[in-house]
């Protein structure tokens, strides 16, 4: 009876260390210290988010001027292209925070000047 009692309590004290590592969120600083700025290089950002993991409920923030820099999420083709044939969400107010809520790749670009040619390009997966 007392085991019983024991095991309960044990599966209990599990069930809540499971729901509060899994509720963990971070906040991810696009770019760390340089911000979302025209990179110095090729695939400055895919280096970025490279060793990291993106979990749902995270947060993405983008550091940037306003009028330098926007952030522009688009699809795939747009993304490859440097493209805004189909645009889902457009920030240019400097400072954005974003919440990554569902699974599955995101794609940002900036789309001022040929920043976005020149690597000013994010791609992420949310698992
Ligand atoms: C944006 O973030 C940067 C870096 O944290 C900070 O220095 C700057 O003051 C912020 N700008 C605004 C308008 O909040
Ligand atoms: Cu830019």
């Amino acid at each position: 009876m007392s085991s019983k009692l024991y095991l309960s309590f044990f599966i209990i004290v599990m069930i809540g260390c499971i729901v509060s590592v899994s509720s963990h969120k971070t906040v991810h600083i696009v770019g760390d210290n340089l911000g979302w700025i025209l990179p110095k290089y090729t695939g400055f950002y895919n280096d970025w988010a490279k060793n990291k993991k993106f979990c749902v409920g995270d947060k993405l923030l983008f550091n940037y001027k306003p009028g330098l820099n926007t952030v522009v999420q688009v699809e795939k083709e747009d993304y490859d292209h440097c493209s805004m044939k189909k645009t889902l969400a457009q920030y240019f107010m400097g400072n954005t925070t974003l919440t990554l809520s569902n699974c599955g790749d995101y794609y940002f670009i900036c789309s001022v000047g040929k920043h976005c040619e020149a690597s000013q390009k994010l791609k992420i997966t949310v698992t």
